[in-house]
């Protein structure tokens, strides 16, 4: 007990001097002009407007350890039997109430945009567990962080910190306020700045595109599956995904899983050994998802093009099998039990 109290002890010393050293004001930072350039030229910021982002930047907090974080993105670093938790018994009850909680309008969705309600309570579900976690970090300071020092990916975050700053003015935003994930990702649907203004909608007529209330992160997401990206775009009456089993241990020479830039006829993967679990036109048009499990055993799934256009979401193999199965649990329960 008393080596557990020193070890805590010496770990606030540690974050105490951290946050020292980390004290940087991004307002001086050498890109600030570019970003201001960007939002005057693009965006039509008036200089009233540019000195509140510029003010907004002197407050803005260095936050190292969400580079660290990045890296560490649990789809980088997990099996997918430690991955597939996150289907548990709460999120599949959850995800029913919210079928039933929010049924106008995520009937109104897939009227108006045809994605079903179960696969937009998957989303909802795998991101922010419908809304009850979406993030406690100030977006500014993930942004302005990542933006001004990410070794791999500050173009995107910086380009992110400028959406970010015309967001704020068109909702009408302190630019310190919102709170997101250590990405900058925002609300129950967990948008990035350039989505949430692209894509956001104000589905229950409130005059705001609100992501953190449900029904306008419910129309979001519809949203988002149809215009996000049209070669990708969600299509409407068509499956997700099926198991599949394999001859052998491994998969055929030459067969390319996880990647949508290889596609099969099911006639030429059952001929290799490939069979889907349930009867399909030996015509159609799959990929190849290889999830790897505790132990080194793999479980392989056929992927229809919808399942590539969960990855428009998040590119991870993983993310998109999560919500797919959700989704399907979902739907079954929920029909099972009306
Ligand atoms: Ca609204």
């Amino acid at each position: 007990m008393q080596k557990l109290l020193v070890v805590t002890l010496l770990c606030c010393c540690a974050v105490a001097s951290q946050a020292q050293a980390d004290d940087v004001d991004y307002s001086q930072n050498p890109r600030v002009p570019q970003l201001l350039e960007r939002l005057r030229e693009d965006d039509g910021f008036s200089e009233a407007q540019l000195k509140q982002v510029t003010d907004a930047l002197a407050d803005a907090k260095r936050l190292p350890q969400l580079i660290v974080q990045e890296q560490k993105a649990p789809e980088r670093t997990e099996t997918w039997t430690q991955y597939s938790k996150r289907v548990d018994t709460s999120r599949i009850r959850a995800g029913i109430a919210l079928l039933q909680d929010q049924r106008d309008t995520l009937e109104r969705a897939e009227e108006e945009f045809g994605v079903p309600p179960a696969v937009i309570a998957g989303i909802l579900g795998i991101e922010t567990r419908y809304g009850r976690i979406t993030g406690g970090v100030r977006v500014l300071d993930a942004l302005a962080t990542q933006g001004f020092e990410h070794p791999t990916r500050s173009k995107f975050f910086f380009s992110e910190l400028v959406e970010f700053f015309a967001l704020c003015r068109d909702q009408h935003f302190d630019p310190r306020q919102p709170k997101g994930s250590y990405a900058g990702a925002m609300g129950d649907a967990q948008f990035m700045p350039s989505n949430y203004r692209r894509l956001a909608l104000d589905y229950d007529g409130d005059g705001q595109a609100d992501l953190w209330s449900l029904p306008d992160a419910i129309g979001s997401i519809a949203n988002y599956f149809t215009h996000y990206d049209p070669d990708w775009r969600w299509r409407a009456g068509q499956p997700i995904a099926v198991p599949a089993t394999i001859h052998g241990d491994a998969l055929p020479d030459g067969a390319v899983a996880n990647t949508r830039d290889h596609f099969y006829y099911v006639r030429d993967l059952e001929h290799a050994g490939i069979k889907p679990a349930v009867d399909l036109p030996g015509d159609t048009v799959v990929g190849l998802v290889d999830l790897l499990l505790d132990g080194g055993g793999h479980e392989y799934w056929l992927a229809f093009p919808n399942f590539y256009a969960i990855m428009t979401y998040n590119p991870r193999i993983y993310y998109a099998m999560a919500v797919t199965q959700l989704a399907r649990r979902i739907e079954a329960e929920a029909s099972a039990s009306p």
